[in-house]
């Protein structure tokens, strides 16, 4: 049987993207998508029911498709994971324990498992954050993907298990709606401009974080999944940047679309995560060891978002 692909939490904001572009490249019947809940958009390829968690479940859908490459993607994300820290902790640390440990077993060849800016703490500096530095992560989410990243070099260090991260910073699209995090305010608010030309914004104005268009995460993404292995020189996570801006400047840019448009704010407990990560990020390494360039500026992305957004909607009425 062919070799193929196993997309873990294939519903959510990234796997509803990764999937489609995994498939254009591998072919649809070589990526297998799965997830707890159904797709956010119709299949052209196998779809599982998965809950990760169960690892009976996990071991017969890898031997099913003879699954050699995995992209884990199930968590909870930071907004939610400090609802129920419990449960979060759970969920983001034993299904990297399930999927590590396959790979340690040599059951599946190669691992993806995202990382987050959410590892950095308010005793990081914020501007250009380095790779290496001081990371004291004051959420639950970030606790997580904190030693998640330690796991993941441990695993590599000690059974030589290949396992490629890169550290997310918000994600923007406009194909999948994002699942509950802190950055969620950067998609909500292309959504309310086209529906309602306002946005009441749950981070204060000049609240600046580190964001990314999709596709510049999706190229990124498969970018160090297709590295050569000796091009990978760091195994807990790599820095990743694409575009930093605070929700004003994002409706500056907005308003050149809509010139009516009105923001307000209104923080809410979100305002204290973001007040703990970094502005912007040092993503040199990524750019030194395989070849990493963001293309989308904040101007580029909002041209993108709205032409695209505006279609889809109109499509759904
Ligand atoms: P999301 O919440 O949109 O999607 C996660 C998916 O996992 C959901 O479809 C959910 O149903 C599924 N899931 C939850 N529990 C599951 C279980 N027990 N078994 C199987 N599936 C389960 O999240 P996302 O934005 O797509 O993020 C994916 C990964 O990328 C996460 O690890 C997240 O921490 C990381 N990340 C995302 C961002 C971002 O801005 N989206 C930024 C940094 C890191
Ligand atoms: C979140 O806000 O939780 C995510 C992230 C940056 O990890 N988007």
């Amino acid at each position: 049987m062919s070799k193929s692909i196993l997309v873990i939490g294939s519903s959510g904001q990234i796997g509803t993207e990764l999937v489609e572009e995994l498939r254009k490249i591998y072919g649809n019947s070589h990526v297998i998508a799965s997830d707890i809940k159904k797709p956010q958009v119709e299949q052209t390829g196998p779809f599982e029911e998965l809950d990760i968690l169960n690892k009976e479940q996990l071991h017969a859908i890898i031997k099913k498709h003879n699954v050699k490459e995995v992209y884990l993607l199930a968590a909870l994300l930071s907004a939610t994971a400090e609802k129920n820290p419990a449960f979060a902790w759970d969920l983001n640390m034993n299904s990297l324990f399930n999927v590590l440990e396959l790979a340690k077993e040599k059951v599946i060849d190669k691992i993806f498992w995202p990382s987050s800016i959410a590892v950095f703490g308010p005793t990081t500096p914020r501007q250009n954050t380095p790779q290496f530095t001081v990371m004291e992560p004051t959420t639950v989410y970030g606790i997580s993907k904190q030693a998640g990243e330690r796991w993941c070099e441990y695993y590599h260090n000690k059974y030589g298990v290949d396992v490629r991260s890169i550290r997310y910073p918000g994600l923007i699209g406009y194909k999948s709606l994002p699942g509950g995090g802190t950055t969620d305010y950067a998609v909500d608010i292309f959504h309310q401009a086209i529906k309602t030309n306002s946005y009441e914004c749950f981070l204060s104005e000049n609240t600046a974080l580190p964001m990314m268009y999709m596709s510049d995460a999706i190229k990124a993404t498969i970018q160090i999944m297709q590295s050569p292995k000796e091009n990978i020189k760091i195994w807990s996570s790599y820095n990743l940047s694409g575009i930093s801006f605070t929700p004003k400047e994002i409706a500056v840019e907005i308003k050149k679309h809509y010139p009516n448009f009105n923001i307000t704010y209104k923080p809410d407990f979100r305002q204290q995560i973001a007040d703990s990560w970094p502005q912007s990020i040092d993503d040199s390494r990524a750019k030194e060891d395989w070849n990493w360039k963001a293309n989308y500026t904040l101007e580029k992305m909002t041209n993108e978002m709205l032409k695209n957004l505006e279609q889809l909607l109109k499509q759904k009425i």
